[in-house]
């Protein structure tokens, strides 16, 4: 049974089980040192920073999540996580707790563990490298090179000139698994795609009256608003906006993920919906209109100009049938009731044009979990 309190969950529900979408470091610029460089207690103190940085869940987007634990003399005198973007970074927020700690004067030679290379740029906030050369940080300990191209490499290189030993890459797998999502969207400049559908085990999403609530178990819809939480914005039809009056909000169990802002694509002209069923959660409200975004190249560059990650496609139809038609689903999510509806249900696609068995397209299936009585194909 799944249990949408427990982390173990959220792994599997949420990417950081890595699924396809895991970027090994192969940076030659930034190598990882020997994992015997690393102590045990440098594992603990990097598990920590790692458990920080889990703390911005949802938050961080388009930025990633991370961690920073200041340690002098094996004692803990400082910590913080990247709360949101905007926010200051993990390593300006550890420098700070010191500070209000009273452990200033300890600054001096202390080591710091930090689950992404301190940038370097100015961007919406002061490039941390600065922070760390200030404070007079002796070591710091990195779990992964950033992939922005305003960083890659330049901050570890920063803080070496400086004379600070830099040590990369204890936790690496770990991190990149965690955020998944930010690495995906730098290297390959394009969200993350995810469709989701509940349907019938005819593969059927409404009935001929446009009725679809609700298709698939409680403990489904508990896991879609894992999804939500977890990835930037949501895509939806017109049609699913006028027969399904969705909040398209986050309403997870999970702490982290509750009330997280969800922003909602729609495909539709502004004015010709109405959008009164969508819940205030501090999301946006982003139009897509077809006449302007038509082909994959407009979509996309659609969602880089708006800094949107991650999408979660929650249908109907024409909608996924648009999305797979133009190759653009890096997972699919499906959910089966054991139900039958007839042929007088919506299919969960439409035409595809496929004549010849040869001419399907084929998923590779990462897992399959019962939910109840509903069954989940991932
Ligand atoms: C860090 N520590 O905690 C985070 C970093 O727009 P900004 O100023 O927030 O910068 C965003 C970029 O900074 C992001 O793409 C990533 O390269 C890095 N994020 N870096 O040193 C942090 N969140
Ligand atoms: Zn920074």
């Amino acid at each position: 049974m799944i249990n949408s309190n427990n982390t173990d969950y959220i792994y599997s529900a949420n990417f950081d089980d890595g699924h396809n979408i895991v970027s090994p470091n192969n940076s030659a610029s930034v190598p990882n040192s020997s994992p015997d460089e690393f102590s045990e207690s440098d594992k603990s103190f990097m598990s920590h920073a790692l458990a920080l940085a889990r703390l911005g869940m949802g938050w961080t987007s388009p930025n990633p999540m991370v961690g920073a634990v200041i340690v002098k003399n094996s004692q803990i005198i400082g910590e913080g996580y990247h709360h949101r973007c905007g926010m200051l970074h993990a390593e300006r927020e550890a420098i700070a707790d010191a500070k209000a700690k009273g452990n200033e004067p300890l600054l001096k030679g202390a080591t710091m563990f930090v689950t992404l290379e301190p940038c370097c740029h100015t961007g919406r906030t002061p490039p941390c490298t600065e922070a760390v050369i200030e404070a007079g940080i002796g070591r710091v300990v990195v779990a992964s090179a950033d992939v922005d191209d305003r960083v890659a490499g330049n901050g570890i290189q920063a803080l070496r000139n400086a004379g600070i030993q830099v040590d990369v890459g204890l936790f690496d797998d770990e991190n990149r698994r965690l955020n998944s999502i930010f690495y995906f969207y730098k290297q390959h400049k394009r969200p993350y795609i995810v469709l989701k559908a509940a349907m019938t085990l005819d593969g059927k999403i409404a009935t001929s009256e446009m009725d679809s609530s609700w298709i698939s178990n409680e403990q489904s819809r508990s896991i879609v608003h894992e999804l939500r939480g977890r990835l930037k914005a949501v895509a939806v039809g017109k049609n699913t906006v006028i027969y399904d009056k969705p909040r398209l909000n986050c309403r997870s169990d999970t702490p982290l993920l509750q009330n997280k802002p969800v922003d909602k694509i729609i495909f539709a002209e502004q004015n010709d919906v109405p959008t009164d069923s969508f819940a205030s959660d501090g999301g946006r409200i982003l139009f897509a209109d077809r006449k302007k975004i038509s082909s994959p190249d407009d979509f996309i560059s659609f969602c880089m100009e708006h800094e949107i990650d991650s999408v979660l496609v929650e249908g109907g139809s024409g909608v996924y049938t648009w999305f797979l038609q133009n190759d653009l689903a890096d997972r699919i999510i499906l959910f089966y009731r054991p139900s039958f509806m007839g042929s007088d249900g919506l299919n969960v696609v439409g035409g595809l044009g496929v004549t010849k068995i040869h001419q399907l397209m084929n998923f590779h299936i990462h897992s399959v979990k019962q939910v109840g009585d509903n069954i989940m194909v991932d």
